[in-house]
């Protein structure tokens, strides 16, 4: 985290940079216009949105929604009909079947492409026709298991083709947390390939997949695209070729009519507590919500490149990749490889190679290569750059500046956009040319979308001035998700039951007496470790199945790079000798069990954990001592063995 002199690095206002002028779309007063008409007129207001999709049946209702928990049901454009691959390809064909759609920048930098909509068009057409073949109908679960290939978009699209609901998960995740979504979800279906690359090592990711088949059991059939030729296990009669298949399927598909709320998606994401949730998204509305924000906040007009770094195994990855993108018929830029990899150059170099004009990444890859100095991004013209964008995490003021001084040259504006996978996309953000804009703050809410702070009890905070407490949203919006899939009490129980009637997001905010938004940080059991969603619990439960851990106790803490570390409390089983070996092979069981993102910052071997009378762990304690603020440990004398606090405080590990 920055201390106190980086505060310093960053002005409190930033003008709109008069270079923006000529790309800007929305001055000040049409954003306050059309915020004001969205929340007062809202049926009138997305009855003209609503025109930016192409509508099979268009429709006439608008919003059927009740946040009571106990009745809880969310529904936009009920009697709507669409087809989302047909809004993302074919309605483009016709004006820009040429234009690029997406470009394609491998991991290994001699390894580029470029696909047209009309070739886009084909190649989704045929995967759609491949996953009929193996035998995916409408309504069924597919689980993606990609490297950032072009093939990883053909199969989501494919996959919306055909009414087939996407499950992507995340190449880093292990066997063990992908077995978990594919048993989920019930998926009889897995899409993969041979191997990923990045960095330029090996990915074993079909390998992977057949463990996780083992474990989870259920999986049919598995299309693999060939990718980097390796020698992997096949299981005849269940595992398919995607190049072979592709050679005996036609090259035409019609799009499935699709209901609004048909499910697109599930995506999985940590929460506080449990295992991940599937958060699912339905087709009208989360398209409508993913062209409409991408449109408004980053303003790409045909011909402009646009790339957002997030994989697809993240909700950036599919709002702002794939379908934001496409939707809005530009061209997007698919990097598969890491921001270090040649050299710690490697944005920059892309960014010059592909004429970039407007980058879309996260607060902790600008600090790790704000690390490596400026003349690495001085080597390259940056020139076509005219916005950039942050996403995941708050943006320190240090990190702003860099990106804004030395990246964006002082002439791009920043759009700092907060939102969630729950949100399916931007909820709150400056929108460039409209706003000032002040380094860390979200700034202001997206069209039809009311925040409000409430303090614990659930009141209200209100009033002028500078107000904080945590943040919820008022109103449902297109892109709100619709359910916990499989699950909908804990929807209703993790989202509208803190503050009945309200959407909570679980985040604390500030909004100062400008009425700018800026984001604290989470408020509940949710680390946010480079920019990746883990919970506490799932971290804890990985640790507790190691034969010789007792107990376990998960907390964040402020982490240079990664904005928040993991920091983990063991308590071993009695007659096991807490040494760095065992350290080791716990970090190495986290990473096994999750996957590297969760791996252990820290591990303290704690003979106790500070527990109240009742048994419940003080996380509060917990977390200051891993904050290293050993002198705000508070009032300890709740717990029922008050010096066990001593005992992790003298024996907290330097560094
Ligand atoms: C899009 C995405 C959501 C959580 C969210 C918040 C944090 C995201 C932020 C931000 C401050 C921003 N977050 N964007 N905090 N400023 N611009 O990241 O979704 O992976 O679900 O994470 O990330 O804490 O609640 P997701």
């Amino acid at each position: 985290m920055p201390d106190e002199s980086h505060f310093a690095t960053a002005p409190e206002l930033v003008p709109v940079p008069d270079d923006y002028a000529p790309y800007s779309r929305t001055s000040l007063k049409q954003y306050q216009e059309r915020y004001r008409r969205s929340i007062e007129e809202p049926d009138a207001f997305w009855t003209e949105e609503l025109r930016r999709l192409d509508w099979i049946k268009t429709p006439t209702e608008i919003s059927n929604v009740n946040w009571d928990p106990d009745n809880l049901s969310i529904e936009w454009f009920a009697d709507g009909v669409l087809n989302v691959s047909y809004n993302c390809i074919d309605r483009h064909l016709d004006q820009r079947g040429n234009d690029v759609a997406l470009i394609w920048e491998g991991d290994n930098p001699g390894l580029h492409s470029a696909i047209t909509y009309r070739q886009l068009h084909n190649h989704v057409c045929r995967m759609a026709n491949e996953l009929k073949k193996i035998g995916v109908t409408k309504g069924d679960r597919v689980t993606l298991y990609m490297p950032m290939i072009p093939e990883a978009l053909y199969a989501m699209l494919a996959c919306t083709r055909i009414g087939a609901v996407h499950s992507v998960v995340f190449g880093g995740f292990s066997p063990d947390s992908l077995a978990g979504r594919i048993k989920d979800c019930e998926s009889e279906f897995v899409i993969t390939a041979d191997q990923g690359v990045r960095g330029n090592k090996p990915i074993p990711l079909k390998e992977n997949v057949d463990r996780a088949i083992e474990i989870a059991g259920g999986v049919k059939a598995v299309l693999c695209v060939r990718h980097t030729g390796a020698d992997i296990g096949w299981v005849e009669g269940r595992d398919f070729w995607h190049h072979e298949l592709t050679l005996q399927v036609d090259a035409n598909c019609p799009p499935e009519p699709m209901n609004a709320e048909d499910p697109l998606f599930i995506l999985y994401t940590s929460g506080s507590t449990g295992k991940p949730k599937g958060v699912l998204h339905t087709t009208g509305g989360y398209l409508l919500w993913a062209a409409m924000t991408f449109d408004t906040v980053f303003e790409v007009e045909r011909g402009e490149v646009f790339w957002c770094t997030a994989d697809i195994g993240w909700v950036t990855g599919h709002t702002y990749l794939t379908y934001g993108p496409l939707a809005n018929g530009v061209t997007t830029l698919v990097f598969e490889g890491i921001p270090t990899y040649p050299k710690a150059d490697r944005f920059w170099e892309v960014c010059d190679k592909h004429k970039v004009n407007v980058l879309y990444t996260a607060p902790t890859a600008l600090r790790a290569l704000m690390r490596e100095g400026d003349a690495l991004v001085e080597a390259h013209d940056l020139s076509s750059l005219r916005l950039l964008g942050s996403v995941g995490e708050p943006i320190n003021p240090e990190a702003w500046a860099w990106y804004h001084r030395v990246v964006g040259k002082g002439k791009c504006p920043i759009v700092d956009t907060w939102w969630q996978t729950e949100t399916g996309g931007c909820m709150i953000t400056p929108l460039p040319g409209a706003h000032d804009l002040k380094p860390g703050a979200a700034s202001k809410p997206m069209y039809g979308i009311e925040p409000a702070l409430v303090d614990g009890e659930g009141h209200f905070i209100e009033g002028e001035g500078e107000l904080t407490g945590n943040l919820v949203i008022k109103r449902s919006w297109p892109g709100q998700m619709r359910t916990v899939y499989g699950d909908h009490k804990r929807f209703a129980e993790t989202y509208f039951s803190t503050y009945r009637g309200l959407y909570f997001t679980g985040d604390g905010a500030r909004r100062d007496a400008d009425h700018y938004w800026w984001i604290t940080g989470r408020v509940d059991d949710v680390l946010n470790v480079s920019g990746h969603r883990l919970g506490t619990a799932e971290i804890e439960s990985a640790l507790v199945e190691h034969v010789d851990v007792a107990e376990a106790a998960v907390v964040g803490y402020p982490h240079d790079i990664k904005g928040q570390g993991v920091y983990c409390y063991v308590t071993l089983n009695a007659g096991v000798e807490p040494t760095a070996e065992m350290e080791a092979e716990l970090k190495a069981h986290v990473r096994k069990e999750i996957g590297p993102v969760a791996t252990p910052d820290v591990i303290q071997f704690a003979p106790a954990l500070p527990k109240t009378r009742s048994g419940k762990i003080m996380r509060r304690i917990l977390r200051k001592i891993a904050e290293n603020q050993l002198d705000a440990l508070g009032d300890t004398s709740t717990l029922a063995e008050p010096g066990v606090v001593d005992d992790l405080v003298a024996n907290r590990p330097q560094g």
